[in-house]
């Protein structure tokens, strides 16, 4: 299986400055090498080009919408024509916002060739939020929502029909942080949602036996890994940590069981922030858990 890494250097949707270095760090932290040691071919598409950050306060409920609409095209294009070439597509972000252009194109994929999508959603935050209810205009907060047909119509109808993708079709896992007005809409949308509270509950095992149940060999498995999903504890390189996340057995039992599925078809990796991180730990991090996502055992099985 050939990999094609797609870096998308931008922070725009974010609340803090520095994601936009997340696809260096990953690089720096040896992703490509990692992958390669696995036995899989990486192409390193290097990195797109966008608007840069005017960093300006919100209008109309939205920070930098024109920018974000602007990437996340960018985004969809790239990710599109890899999934259309028959490679792998790995988004390397760039902040969470960034997954609505990623998904649009894994959705119109899916409906290409015939294939059941299964989106995970590894996150802290449920990114449900619209301009109505957002506390801080920043889209990162906002793409599940654009993805099930709520938010503007650029990035609701970035793929052309809307909504890309149904609730019905994701999983979140990992929860901790909801907004207010943010809770009434994952009711409302019936959002199948493992929180900390489930995996403190029933423990990770169950929690992804329940998001990967239906995963068969017809499904493409699509990952977005929110890295402020982890616990700040092991994972400080993010701009909005949460206390109480997943901790380093967790998180790799999350990627294990999906690679056990063996119907990866695309990933992101988002919101890492070197600016915040302690010597690349974090990409490092990153890069043990992707090494995890696409096989490698910690048991020493192979
Ligand atoms: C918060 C923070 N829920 C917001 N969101 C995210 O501004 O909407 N932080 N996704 O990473
Ligand atoms: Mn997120
Ligand atoms: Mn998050
Ligand atoms: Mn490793």
């Amino acid at each position: 299986r050939s990999i094609a890494l797609i870096g998308a250097p931008t922070d725009i949707g974010a609340g803090h400055r520095g994601a936009s270095m997340g696809p260096e760090a990953l690089r720096v932290a040896g992703l490509a090498e990692a992958l390669r040691e696995r036995g899989l071919e990486v192409h390193d598409t290097g990195n797109l080009l966008g608007p840069y950050n005017p960093w300006l306060p919100p209008t109309d409920g939205y920070r930098h919408l024109a920018e974000v609409v602007d990437w996340n095209r960018r985004v969809m294009d790239a990710m599109g024509e890899q999934l259309k070439a028959g490679r792998l597509p790995i988004l390397l972000g760039g902040d969470h916002c960034l997954g609505v252009g990623s998904i649009t194109a894994v959705a119109r994929h899916c409906r290409e060739t015939g294939k059941k999508l299964r989106v995970l959603w590894l996150d802290a935050h449920a990114d449900f939020n619209t301009s109505q209810v957002t506390p801080s205009g920043n889209v990162h907060g906002m793409p599940v929502a654009c993805l099930c047909g709520l938010g503007p119509d650029a990035l609701v109808n970035l793929g052309g029909s809307s909504p890309a993708i149904q609730p019905s079709e994701i999983r979140q896992i990992g929860i901790r942080s909801v907004d207010q007005g943010e809770k009434r809409l994952v009711k409302e949308y019936g959002l199948d949602i493992y929180d900390m509270r489930f995996i403190d509950e029933f423990g990770m095992k169950r929690a992804m036996e329940k998001a990967l149940e239906g995963v068969d060999a017809d499904t493409h498995v699509h990952v977005s890994f929110d890295v402020d999903f982890l616990d700040p504890a092991i994972a400080p390189g993010v701009g909005t940590t949460v206390p109480g996340g997943p901790n380093y057995r967790e998180a790799q039992l999350v990627m294990e069981m999906i690679a056990d599925t063996g119907r990866l078809g695309s990933l992101d990796i988002v919101e890492l922030n070197p600016a915040f991180d302690d010597h690349n730990r974090t990409g490092l991090l990153a890069v043990d858990l992707v090494e995890s996502l696409f096989g490698k055992s910690t048991l020493m099985r192979d």
